[in-house]
């Protein structure tokens, strides 16, 4: 297959300034009519895409085609010979029922629903499927009333009514014109939540989120975020809605999260559907950053969309930075950043030390599909944050508002977007540019050397950066690095927070001499994507724990001392010796009980301070590594610090203890989030009281994340009780999907004594829906991502059977098997007889010939 470049673009021929689409809806046989109006603004013949659907005829301004005045490829319909200006109709026919990748027109749940990003749109007609081809949509729907009550689409509804046969119709009009992407039907019968909005102009808006029947309250939380979410967009971008009302859609058959579809977002039910009893803590703030995020896309994607699919992070990067913003308002700023960077090292690190890095914008593709990547939404999202640092706050905003002002209703490029914030600045943003096309984390070294010659100047610290190289990118260049620092003494900071911007390999900067003991505070609230490899030692980190008034890097020095600790261990293990009681974890504990029991921090806070750095990142940093050492060396370090911090961690278990009914707000799902660790911690001592009040909770919980969380323990923790507390959460929770999917992943992650026989075993439950995106995902990708022991298995069972269900899913959802396979890309750093197993399971993938999005992902992986 041959790879789409990014040098290679070309706009479209002809300007297609609106588009009319009839759709009789019909499960197996839905027929679309489109009628576009086109005027060349170039030579050439006129291409459309198109995929698995059947082409009826097409029509020249009402004069129907002869079949040999058209070509019908695979892919394309291409009409050599047309007017200037004419009128297009076409007729087409395909079978949603049978469509099982989700992509285009579906049916979930005998409801149908749309997907066209990336490439959906050419699966429901004909049509030039690319981003920049923006045109004004008017959609007619036809459908069977008593089935399909509910027909909707993008902006509003201008006319409906009945047909006869039982039949009703809708039609919709949006005014703003788009790419068909962001094109969205929904029909079928749902219980509908109704709100409403008053924007900033007195504009009010009706919201409507769409449900299974039945699920209306569980939609709560969502209208409530979304209300947010236009306040805060209001506030914090001036941006206002712009459409007559806004529409959401649940669907349990999804392929990803969420869709911004212009007025019409469809969400995968996971992100939308939340109370108490079925939902977690973490499933109330991700719907929450999701909506926003959908949300936020109505001006950063749809009012200014992207050229082409390799501008993708102009609109996600900056997306997901907006929802980061929205949530560390909401929820608090330096819980939210721990958090985003927590996840950050652990998925978008992977990627961009691995087979598959990629830059934020790359150059070529096979399948679009598979740049949905952390690299290029959370990476570019860190790149908007660092323009933010660099440039501050008042110049950011004034360059937000000049690329909302001018590039308002284009399909632009990250060069449009960074002039906006040169034109802001007056700064040459050419250096930073190398963010957007060089793959790979840069490490960021820190030395500080003494000088006590000079009187006055006498600390002087120096940077020095180095970006490994990756597949297809040998050399490096410098990046543009803000660093944030401060020396930081026994009594809190001796200098005011410095921003030390940096261009070049090495950079050197010096600050006055302080006469007390004092350590340096480095890249203060994570002001780089980057690895930072600092000479701290154990005492600066100890004393940073307790001092940095910057509350990320105060965790983070946290961190960095469990990592070390971390990597030793991991090691020590894999060479068959114990670890040596390392004389830095008294201290450690030290710091750790302090901030436990110091009431100026909140309860989350003191969570994510209890909560060790992830196995990914203890396995890059030690890698090539046995992966089982790493893990059980975070069980070492658990119960160390459990045995260290014993008394401390019950006494916080007890006072955490939930009083009063639940609310999902921050403070409230801190305390639980607190109340977790701990127990958490308490069961790697195998502490019977641990056990006793692990069952004790899920006895009496009353909202998920404590019934999830005593579960979770309980099934570390093995033993008889398991078994029996698995099954009756089955029996309790059969019949609500997304408190399965739950299950599935708990059971996926468990150290079951038969191995793999056990989760081959859950595979086979008549409740598996192997055609549920959710589904797969939460025993395939649980089992691949959580279950360390059974998957990375010496006898290769493990690989074999997550490679046998990609292939499985393959058949079925190419991207969503793609996605999967992802797991495999830390190949390359576990231990050499792994990595043989590993190899020899790509290749097998790659010989059975699978889809375009699989072998993209494979062969990459597999590297040259
Ligand atoms: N833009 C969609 C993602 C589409 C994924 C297509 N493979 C959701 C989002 O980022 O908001
Ligand atoms: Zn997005």
């Amino acid at each position: 297959p041959k790879p789409t470049r990014l040098e290679d673009y070309t706009p479209f021929n002809f300007d297609l300034s609106e588009s009319r689409f009839d759709f009789r809806l019909d499960p197996r046989q839905t027929t679309v009519r489109s009628l576009l109006s086109l005027t060349r603004t170039a030579p050439g013949p006129l291409v459309l895409d198109g995929e698995n659907i059947d082409l009826v005829s097409v029509e020249i301004d009402g004069r129907l085609l002869k079949r040999t005045a058209y070509r019908v490829t695979q892919t394309q319909l291409i009409l050599d010979d047309v007017p200037d200006q004419f009128a297009l109709n076409i007729t087409t026919r395909c079978d949603p029922s049978a469509n099982t990748t989700l992509m285009g027109l579906y049916v979930s749940g005998g409801r149908f629903c749309t997907q066209c990003e990336a490439e959906g749109f050419r699966r429901i007609t004909y049509y030039p499927d690319r981003p920049d081809v923006m045109s004004e949509f008017t959609v007619l729907i036809d459908a069977d009333k008593a089935a399909y009550p509910t027909l909707l689409a993008n902006g509003n509804m201008i006319e409906a009514g009945d047909i006869d046969g039982g039949r009703h119709y809708a039609i919709w009009h949006d005014p703003f014109p788009k790419p068909c992407y962001l094109f969205a039907l929904v029909a079928g019968e749902f219980d509908r939540l109704d709100d409403s909005f008053i924007t900033m102009n007195g504009r009010t808006i009706p919201l409507e989120i769409y449900v299974d029947p039945g699920d209306a309250p569980k939609a709560a939380y969502a209208m409530d975020s979304l209300k947010r979410s236009m306040a805060w967009d209001e506030r914090a971008f001036g941006r206002e809605y712009d459409l007559d009302r806004f529409m959401i859609v649940a669907v349990r058959d999804f392929n990803f999260g969420a869709m911004e579809n212009k007025g019409l977002n469809i969400f995968n039910s996971s992100l939308l559907l939340a109370d108490a009893q079925t939902a977690t803590d973490l499933n109330f703030e991700r719907i929450e950053s999701v909506v926003a995020h959908e949300y936020f896309h109505n001006w950063t994607g749809n009012r200014i969309t992207c050229r082409d699919w390799f501008q993708l992070c102009l609109k996600e990067g900056f997306t997901v930075f907006r929802d980061q913003e929205f949530s560390a308002d909401q929820r608090g700023a330096a819980v939210q950043r721990i958090k985003d960077v927590r996840a950050l090292r652990a998925r978008q690190f992977a990627e961009d030390n691995g087979p598959l890095a990629h830059p934020v914008r790359p150059t070529e593709y096979l399948k679009i599909d598979n740049f949905y990547t952390a690299t290029i939404y959370e990476k570019g999202a860190e790149l908007i944050r660092m323009l933010k640092t660099w440039l501050g706050d008042a110049t950011f905003r004034k360059g937000c508002d000049i690329y909302f002002d001018r590039l308002d209703g284009t399909a632009a490029t990250v060069e449009q977007f960074i002039a906006c914030f040169e034109a802001a600045s007056g700064e040459d943003m050419h250096p930073f540019m190398q963010w957007y096309h060089q793959a790979g984390t840069p490490r960021l070294t820190v030395e500080r050397h003494q000088t006590p010659t000079s009187p006055v100047i006498s600390q002087v610290v120096s940077f020095s950066q180095m970006t490994p190289p990756t597949p297809g990118q040998a050399d490096k260049a410098p990046l543009m690095i803000p660093i944030r620092w401060q020396a930081i003494g026994d009594d809190g900071p001796l200098m005011d927070p410095q921003l030390t911007v940096m261009t070049t390999d090495t950079q050197t900067v010096s600050y006055p001499r302080f006469d007390v003991p004092h350590s340096l505070s480095i890249m203060q609230g994570f002001s780089a994507p980057a690895i930072l490899r600092s000479d701290a030692t154990t005492e600066d980190l100890i004393r940073l724990m307790g001092q940095d008034p910057d509350a990320f890097n105060r965790w983070e020095a946290g961190q960095t001392l469990a990592r070390r600790l971390l990597v030793d261990c991991a090691r020590a293990l894999e060479s068959g010796t114990m670890p040596e009681p390392d004389p830095a974890l008294g201290a450690f504990f030290g710091a750790l009980g302090k901030t436990l029991r110091d009431d100026s921090f909140d309860d989350a806070f003191k969570a994510l301070v209890l909560t060790q750095p992830t196995g990914m990142e203890v396995l890059m940093a030690a890698a090539p590594i046995d992966p089982i050492a790493v893990s059980e060396a975070g069980d070492w370090l658990a119960r160390a610090v459990a045995d260290g911090l014993r008394n401390d961690l019950l006494q916080t278990y007890a006072a955490m203890k939930d009083s009063g009914p639940f609310s999902p707000d921050a403070a409230s799902a801190g305390r639980r989030a607190l109340k977790g660790r701990c127990l958490s911690l308490l069961a790697a001592r195998f502490d019977p009281l641990a056990a006793s009040l692990a069952a004790q909770q899920l006895d009496d919980a009353t909202n998920m994340t404590d019934e999830i969380g005593a579960l979770i323990t309980l099934s570390r923790l093995g033993g008889q009780r398991v078994e029996s507390s698995m099954e009756s959460f089955f029996e309790k929770w059969k019949d609500q999907p997304l408190v399965l999917d739950k299950y599935y992943s708990v059971q996926a992650m468990r150290h079951h004594a038969d191995g793999i026989h056990a989760i081959i075993r859950l595979a086979e439950t008549p409740t598996y829906e192997r055609s549920n995106p959710n589904r797969v995902r939460a025993l395939v990708g649980g089992f691949a991502m959580g279950n360390v022991r059974l998957f990375h298995r010496l006898d290769g069972s493990g690989y074999r059977f997550f490679a046998d269900q990609v292939l499985d899913m393959d058949g079925r959802n190419p991207s969503v098997a793609a996605r999967l396979l992802g797991a495999f890309e830390i190949w390359r750093k576990l231990d050499a007889k792994r990595q043989q197993l590993i190899r020899d399971q790509l290749d097998r993938i790659i010989a059975t010939r699978p889809s375009k999005n699989v072998l993209e992902i494979a062969q990459r992986m597999r590297g040259a």
